[in-house]
């Protein structure tokens, strides 16, 4: 299915009026920041969508699959993105799950994606699941494993991913390992660390010289002793052991409770290592749920690092960072979840765009705490959703993309389409 160009139009037509009304609200208020600015940065920005986030997700009690019309095919992944990336201007690239997706056709999928306007972000590696037909097991881990073969396997997969990735025009692979142990005793971690420091290093050296890496770390699951990329302390060492292309991954649902997720953001961006982010929310361990749904605070204080750290360093912020979503949905249509999460994660950047950074820092320097509090809380609670909208509007998307995904019937006209079918994936 393609949304049309004139549909969009209709649709913002009859919302514009309100629209305009609320932007010239807010170009009032914020008469003093160049707004313009603001809205073009909000323009550029881009966020991948993972291809295993279209499908419905489930636990380990169960799956309960939508109403059906779920990607089967990798073209309809890159078609279920491409309608998103219609929608809101800011889903422009997709994230690969090998074997997940099996990219067959480099040069036609390139070309079908570049229809939609998108480009394929970092690719990810699969060595947390055993493969039909594969010659060894992942059960006691994969680049850490104490057999020679099986991490040789895992470090040939990982090399494949980078093989598929550079066809299809991607400059990055994400390894996230479900390597640990799961008892004390199972492991020695000197050993596992080693290992797992070796296996990285080939696949390093398989690297393209314009590739990133991203090591993504987990705290815990599936293993619930230790994790042998356990927290970003662990990732970083692996990085700087690596070299400049090895950078941390911030998934952040892959905290021990409470973490300071802030605060590692902006020391690893200080130290020019952080690769980039898997964004959901939780409210207790990886839930993967929509981001922003649970802590938004959270997730604007991350924003707020990231606009500060970036600037410092002239970064661009569209681009020296991989923003990508990691999110599943029990009980959602995928669709309208991914953008949700697209919005919130907009309107966090918005916010952090907006904070009033001169007075902040003359407060941190007169320990003016009360201050630096009401700077920061006053663009956390501004609505800033019409400027999000003004750049989708710009942008050639809908004013409210959910709201047009509703009246247009997409979900039914995929059903019709592809049937009830469920797709591959978690
Ligand atoms: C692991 O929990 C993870 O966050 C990694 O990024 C995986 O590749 C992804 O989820 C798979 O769902
Ligand atoms: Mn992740
Ligand atoms: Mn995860």
């Amino acid at each position: 299915m393609n949304i049309g160009q004139n549909q969009i139009e209709k649709h913002n037509d009859s919302l514009l009026t309100a629209h305009q009304r609320k932007l010239a609200f807010l170009k009032e208020d914020w008469a003093h920041v160049d707004l313009e600015a603001v809205i073009q940065k909000l323009v550029d920005f881009q966020i991948a969508i993972p291809s295993w986030a279209l499908g419905t997700g489930g636990t380990r009690f169960g799956r309960f699959a939508i109403t059906g019309g779920e990607p089967r095919t990798i073209e309809e992944k890159i078609e279920d993105v491409g309608l998103l990336h219609a929608l809101n201007g800011a889903s422009g690239a997709i994230s690969l799950h090998i074997p997940w997706d099996i990219p067959q056709n480099a040069a036609t999928l390139k070309q079908l994606a570049a229809g939609y306007g998108l480009k394929f972000d970092a690719m990810n590696s699969n060595t947390f699941q055993d493969q039909a037909g594969s010659a060894h097991s992942y059960k006691f881990g994969s680049l850490q494993n104490v057999n020679k073969a099986i991490r040789k396997q895992a470090i040939e997969h990982n090399i494949e991913v980078i093989k598929h990735g550079v066809a299809l025009g991607s400059d990055a692979l994400t390894v996230w390992l479900a390597d640990g142990s799961c008892f004390p005793g199972q492991l020695n971690f000197r050993k596992a660390f080693e290992n797992t420091l070796e296996s990285l290093q080939e696949i390093y050296s398989a690297l393209p010289d314009d590739w990133k890496m991203f090591v993504e770390y987990k705290a815990f699951e599936p293993n619930f002793y230790s994790t042998t990329v356990g927290d970003w302390g662990q990732s970083l060492l692996y990085a700087s052991k690596l070299g400049k292309k090895a950078y941390t991954l911030v998934d952040l649902g892959h905290h021990l409770p409470n973490a300071n997720i802030e605060q590692i953001v902006a020391l690893l961006l200080m130290e020019g290592k952080l690769g980039g982010f898997h964004f959901n929310d939780s409210k207790y361990g990886d839930d993967d749920l929509t981001a922003g749904s649970i802590k938004p605070y959270q997730l604007f204080l991350i924003f707020n690092e990231l606009v500060e750290g970036m600037d410092a360093k002239g970064m661009n912020h569209a681009k020296d960072l991989g923003w990508m979503i990691d999110a599943s949905h029990n009980v959602k249509d995928p669709l309208e979840d991914l953008l949700q999460s697209v919005e919130a994660i907009m309107i966090a950047y918005a916010q952090a765009l907006l904070v009033d950074r001169k007075a902040l820092n003359v407060a941190q320097d007169n320990n003016d705490v009360a201050k630096a509090q009401e700077i920061l809380q006053h663009t956390f609670r501004s609505d800033l959703r019409a400027l999000v909208a003004e750049a989708r509007l710009r942008a050639g998307a809908a004013l409210s993309p959910i709201g047009l995904y509703r009246d247009l019937d997409v979900r039914n006209h995929l059903v019709n389409h592809r049937g009830k079918t469920v797709a591959t994936g978690l």
